[in-house]
């Protein structure tokens, strides 16, 4: 082969190459007007964001309306879509509810394990947490009320040791009240480990990565965390408690 016929060859394969290219796209778009997707679209289930069971803007001025759409819109939907990722091919896992899989994790296949656990655990926290944000309700009320004072003294005593818990968070996770087989106790997961994993049914929590607060508190951490205390639902969380009796 001399050095023109080894050009006009070459110059043959990339013009081949870009015709094949070309009409591929041309086919592509000639079905229905839009270019086909690249790969397989993710999946959007089993697992799906639950909708925030209020206004974004309804817990302003303490959360903040664009947090409020970027932690719910963004992050958890992140969790849930990466959770959907994990568990394709895997319709024994895939069947379950989220609380149960992060409650079990050694049930997991091992290959899968790490991913249910800081995205199933993202879905499980944020889901829990929603339900129990809102303005309006000052105090815990019924048998919450009485196991608050039994155990901290007061919703004072209890709201300064949580704080602590809170802040004492080194890096990302979050503070808990939990139910507990022996009562009500304090304690905090790093990441999105759940308490559930320990046997232990958050009755309360508050989420310190700092997705939660930086665009309004930036680095300031018990800010938010004294913020947060406005905008409990002590009627939801009361209900938390009871659930967490039960069973
Ligand atoms: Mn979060």
């Amino acid at each position: 082969m001399n050095r023109r016929m080894a050009i006009k060859q070459m110059t043959g394969v990339a013009s081949a190459v870009l015709l094949s290219a070309a009409s591929a796209k041309a086919s592509s778009v000639a079905e229905n007007g839009q270019a086909a997707p690249a790969a397989a679209p993710a999946p959007t289930g089993p697992y799906t964001l639950p909708a925030l069971p209020y206004a974004y803007d309804a817990l302003e001025p303490y959360f903040d309306a664009e947090t409020m759409h970027l932690h719910h819109d963004k992050h958890h939907q992140a969790y849930v879509d990466k959770l959907n990722a994990a568990v394709v091919g895997h319709p024994e896992v895939a069947g379950k509810p989220v609380d149960e899989l992060v409650a079990n994790l050694s049930a997991v296949p091992e290959a899968i394990r790490k991913a249910v656990r800081n995205q199933g655990g993202g879905h499980a926290n944020h889901s829990f947490w929603w339900g129990t944000l809102g303005k309006g309700s000052a105090a815990p009320t019924g048998e919450l009320a009485k196991a608050i004072d039994a155990k901290f003294g007061s919703l004072s005593g209890f709201q300064e040791k949580l704080t602590a818990e809170a802040v004492g968070v080194f890096g990302s996770g979050w503070a808990w009240l939990v139910s507990t087989p022996s009562g009500l106790d304090i304690e905090s997961t790093p990441n999105q480990d759940s308490p559930l994993a320990a046997g232990h049914k958050p009755v309360l929590g508050i989420d310190v990565w700092e997705h939660a607060y930086y665009l309004k508190y930036k680095n300031k951490r018990p800010d938010y965390v004294k913020a947060y205390f406005s905008v409990v639902n002590w009627d939801a969380v009361s209900a938390k408690f009871a659930d967490s009796k039960k069973a």
